[in-house]
């Protein structure tokens, strides 16, 4: 069953949501707490080893009570039951939306048309273990006998940015096998990449679920021709793989049948890591960390799926975005992690939030008269204290933020950890509790700048009450990063029902790919 097309704005919660935010758009957080000591245990939620505060929020018992009265009259719950037990609600492709299936670790069922689609995903990662352990253990060798050292990526958008962020977010926990990544049809950089490798010794996999984006096949006919300046067509089989649906195409580049990892149509792009599109994420961590990273996102899909919304972490906060976009006028959010490992986070959030809810006519095929996606944009604390993060102190644009920490740092530096999380939850408190006037004053009268003040003192007050929701997870480990990214997942999926709006179809991206042959004739 397709999802019900309830448009947001003709609700009474909409309505009762409106009259609310007349009242308290002008309310200090610092008088909401200061009216209620156990505001910071209210606003806050748990799963698993994650803890969300989101106490620093315009929000109060109220706020939070319409918002989910939003989620129950836009039927919520139905369109989340239609998600996981695979429905076609991608209705404008014809497709169910199932990346839940291909993490789902107690195997049950998942039916698409008529057919159990669990035993193909677990053959499909049964193929993806055994190959990661031939690649990794050395046994899987190059056309001339040698182990493979180097593997790299040909993919773009979906097919890229998530292998890449994994692989790059999990980086303590990698092999000795070094990772590449070739998106860009650049070709400045697929010459840069072939610079420093050997024919002999690397692993080439070309992920793209058409086959058919001119960004990879032009990288991967560039990497082919590279290859045969001293390899022969049939040595092909032994240093590139592809993951693809379109098996046809597959094999008309040269792939051998048995190098090639299917994938489903019921699988988005930027939904894909999960799946054969992560193979990278295996080979680069090795088997038990992807399986770990699967684990932990079907953990949060359990919690998702079974939670009741007030005490469910991906309904809350997609809730809260809500209220600033559609109540407050924001345009963006950011997203700051804590630890440098998380720096592709934003540009993977990116494509995640903006290319699913960048839309502009609702399910019913009308134009919008609301907001709908957000800016998502962000990189790691605390390099960008030293740089946008004015903007969201003192600029004129409310911009709500998610500050991610860790309470662990993985190789135990205790002092630079300690540094790094007092910064991760002093830009929590700064935002909030900004600069008085008074605490100007006082501030500059301590440090003898008492002639500077009437000359100053407005440039250094900080207005606060600017929001922002702390996630602090305990260690960066696979299972919590899957964790961490079906949040997101689950997160943009709520808005999208919310906003009744299609999120699994992607017309932008290929309009963009249309246009750019046309231009190319
Ligand atoms: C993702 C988008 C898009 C897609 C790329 C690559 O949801 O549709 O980013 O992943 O355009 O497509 P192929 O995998 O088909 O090459």
């Amino acid at each position: 069953m397709p999802l019900k097309k309830i448009n947001p704005t003709k609700t009474n919660s909409w309505k009762e949501l409106d009259n609310h935010f007349k009242q308290i758009k002008d309310v200090e957080m610092k008088t909401l707490f200061k009216g209620d000591k156990n505001r910071k245990e209210t606003f806050s939620l748990n799963f698993d080893e994650f803890d969300i505060d989101f106490s620093k929020n315009r929000i109060t018992e109220k706020t939070l009570k319409h918002l989910l009265d939003l989620a129950n009259e836009t039927e919520l719950k139905d369109a989340i039951e239609k998600y996981f037990i695979g429905d076609k609600i991608n209705e404008t492709e014809g497709r169910a939306v199932l990346h839940t299936a291909l993490r789902n670790q107690d195997g049950k069922s998942v039916f698409v048309d008529g057919k159990d689609v669990i035993p193909e995903v677990k053959e499909t990662l049964k193929k993806i273990e055994l190959f990661t352990n031939q690649v990794v253990n050395g046994e899987f060798k190059g056309y001339t006998g040698k182990k493979i050292t180097d593997v790299v990526n040909i993919g773009i958008g979906g097919s890229d940015l998530g292998p890449r962020m994994v692989v790059e977010s999990l980086h303590f926990y990698k092999n000795h096998l070094n990772t590449h990544f070739v998106s860009n049809i650049d070709g400045d950089h697929v010459t840069e990449i072939l610079k420093n490798l050997d024919r002999e010794t690397t692993l080439f996999v070309i992920v793209s679920k058409t086959f058919t984006t001119q960004e990879t096949l032009t990288n991967a006919e560039t990497i082919k021709k590279w290859f045969l300046e001293t390899a022969t067509e049939n040595d092909i089989q032994y240093n590139f793989v592809a993951v693809s649906t379109n098996l046809e195409k597959v094999k008309g580049f040269g792939i051998a049948e048995n190098n090639i990892f299917t994938m489903w149509d019921w699988v988005g792009g930027r939904y894909s890591l999960w799946s054969a599109v992560g193979l990278t994420i295996s080979l680069a961590i090795g088997y038990p960390n992807f399986d770990a990273f699967l684990k932990g996102a079907n953990q949060m899909d359990d919690h998702f799926r079974n939670t009741p919304f007030e005490k469910n972490v991906p309904v809350v906060l997609a809730l809260i975005s809500i209220w600033y976009n559609n109540f407050f006028g924001t345009e963006s959010e950011v997203v700051i992690p804590y630890t440098q490992y998380l720096e592709k986070l934003a540009p993977f959030l990116q494509q995640l939030s903006m290319e699913s809810n960048g839309k502009s006519v609702d399910r019913n095929g009308e134009k919008v008269t609301y907001q709908t996606g957000n800016i998502i944009w962000g990189n790691s604390g605390t390099n960008v204290q030293h740089a946008f993060m004015q903007l969201v102190h003192q600029g004129t644009k409310i911009i709500p933020v998610d500050f991610i920490g860790f309470e662990e740092s993985l190789y135990g530096n205790t002092d630079h950890h300690q540094k790094l999380m007092a910064n991760f939850y002093a830009q929590a408190e700064a935002l909030y509790a900004g600069k008085t006037v008074e605490e100007v004053h006082l501030d500059m009268k301590f440090k003898g700048d008492t002639d500077k003040i009437n000359q100053l003192l407005p440039f250094k007050v900080f207005e606060g009450n600017r929001p922002s929701n702390a996630i602090l997870i305990k260690k960066l480990s696979p299972k919590n990063l899957g964790a961490l990214i079906a949040m997101y997942e689950h997160k943009t999926f709520v808005q999208g029902v919310i906003w009744n709006i299609y999120s699994f179809d992607q017309f932008g991206v290929e309009l963009g790919k249309e246009l750019a042959n046309k231009f190319l004739e």
